[in-house]
């Protein structure tokens, strides 16, 4: 099958991380991490985040109105870090993990610019677990979105116009879906 077509910028590369590796990697990671559970206000109201995370990185991180303190990679996630940097091709110090509980978790429409990165743009972004279908929308033109199927073990770069254009986000899904582990490694300057 040809591969799905993807924003400039944007690169799939699927089988980083072989099933059994991706396999263990999620379940020390669902089990390890100190998961974070967040609210946040929508038209007055306030909601719980449709999932859990975390952020490890040199430098604090103000993301989704919650401020993330400087916190150190464990070795696991250093090892990961390696991994996801070769296979991107970019350097990074810094991971956002989101916890995706089920079918029903989901992140909205975004893009991932509101943080310094001295020049290293590029996102690395590591799924384990659920395969879940991701979607990239135009910000200029809202109507016209793509759509690839994020499986586990893969890595989805987004870089130039496919951050800088571009916003992405991950449905809900009606189908009853495990759980999956998203790692997003970035480089992040200090102040
Ligand atoms: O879970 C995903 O694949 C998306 C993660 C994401 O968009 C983000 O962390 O900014």
């Amino acid at each position: 099958m040809s591969a799905p077509p993807l924003p400039p910028g944007a690169r799939y590369i699927e089988g980083v991380l072989d099933p059994a590796q991706a396999e263990a990697h999620l379940a020390r990671l669902v089990a390890e991490t100190p998961w974070e559970h967040h609210t946040f206000t929508l038209f007055g109201r306030t909601v719980p985040m449709p999932r859990l995370i975390q952020m490890y990185g040199p430098h604090g991180y103000n993301y989704s109105g919650v401020h993330h303190p400087p916190r150190p990679l464990t070795p696991q996630l250093q090892d990961l870090l390696r991994v996801v940097s070769e296979a991107a091709g970019a350097p990074f110090n810094s991971v956002l993990l989101n916890l995706y509980r089920d079918g029903q978790d989901s992140m909205g429409w975004h893009s991932d610019d509101d943080y310094p990165h001295a020049g290293h743009s590029a996102i690395g972004s590591l799924s384990l677990g659920a395969t879940r279908r991701f979607r990239f929308r135009k910000r200029a033109a809202k109507g016209e979105t793509l759509s690839l199927d994020l499986e586990s073990g893969s890595v989805l770069v987004m870089d130039g116009a496919a951050r800088a254009e571009w916003q992405h986000a991950l449905p809900k899904s009606a189908r009853p879906l495990g759980p999956r582990v998203n790692l997003t490694f970035r480089f992040m300057a200090g102040p």
